[in-house]
C-alpha cells in the first residue's frame, strides 16, 4: 500500500481496495514515515508490516530542531508553480530547485496565468537561465492544454508532487489534470460542468 496520509499517532494508505485506515505497533514513530512510502501491510489486520526502501525522499528542517521533516517519499517530478506576474521571483524558484535537486527529483517549473499576459517568452526565458537542461512550461492552468503541456512528466507510474505559493495556480492545474471542475467536483460523470 502507499501511504497517503501521515498524523501524530495514525496513518491511512491508498490501496487495491481504496483508502485504508492502517494499524500501527504501538512502537510506530509516525514522523518516520511520509506521504508516498511504499509499505508492506497484513491484508487481513492491516497492521503496518514494513516500509519499503525509498527511490527519493523530500525533506526539511524545522526551524529551531535538529530533525528533518519529511514532506513526501519516491516522487519522480515536482512541479515548482509560479505565476506570470508579482510572485515571479528567480531567488525563491532557485530555493525550490535546490530541495529539488538535493533530493534527486527532477524539476519542472510551471509558469501559471500565461493568458494573462501579452508574452510570457521573458519569464520562461528568465526562467530556462537559472539551471542548464532546466525544463520550463507556460501555460494556462484553466485549459485542457495544460494536460498536454505536462503529460511528458505525468505518464502511468509517475508521482508528481506540486509546490509553490499561494494563489499561483496549483490547485486549478490539479483540477485540471485530473478532468475536475473545482475542489469539490470529483471529476464525475455525473457533474454537470465537466462530467
Ligand atoms: N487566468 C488564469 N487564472 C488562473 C490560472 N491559474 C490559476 N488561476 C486563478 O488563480 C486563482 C488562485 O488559484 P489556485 O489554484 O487556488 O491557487 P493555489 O496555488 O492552489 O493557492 P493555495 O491553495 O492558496 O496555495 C484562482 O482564482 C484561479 O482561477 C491561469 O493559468 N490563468
Ligand atoms: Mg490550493
Amino acid at each position: 500500500m502507499r501511504i497517503a496520509t501521515v498524523h501524530r499517532s495514525r496513518m491511512t494508505a491508498e490501496s487495491e481496495v481504496g483508502s485504508v485506515k492502517l494499524s500501527l505497533p504501538s512502537q510506530t514513530n509516525t514522523t518516520n514515515f511520509a506521504v508516498g512510502d511504499w509499505v508492506l501491510v497484513d491484508p487481513i489486520t492491516r497492521a503496518l508490516v514494513r516500509r519499503l526502501e525509498r527511490r527519493t525522499l523530500l525533506q526539511r528542517r524545522t526551524a529551531g530542531a535538529r530533525t528533518r521533516q519529511l514532506i513526501a517519499a519516491n516522487l519522480d517530478t515536482i512541479l515548482i508553480v509560479t505565476s506570470c506576474n508579482d510572485d515571479f521571483n528567480p531567488a525563491r524558484l532557485e530555493r525550490y530547485l535546490a530541495l529539488a535537486n538535493e533530493a534527486g527529483i527532477t524539476p519542472v517549473i510551471v509558469l501559471t496565468k500565461a493568458d494573462q499576459v501579452a508574452h510570457a517568452g521573458p519569464y520562461q526565458k528568465q526562467t530556462a537561465a537559472l539551471q542548464s537542461g532546466l525544463d520550463v512550461v507556460s501555460l494556462n492552468a484553466k485549459t485542457h492544454e495544460a494536460v498536454t503541456a505536462l503529460t511528458p512528466w505525468c505518464g502511468p507510474g509517475q508521482t508528481v508532487a506540486l509546490v509553490g505559493s499561494s494563489g499561483v495556480g496549483k490547485s486549478t492545474l490539479l483540477n485540471t489534470l485530473a478532468a475536475k471542475c473545482s475542489d469539490r467536483c470529483r471529476g464525475s460523470r455525473s457533474c454537470g460542468q465537466c462530467g
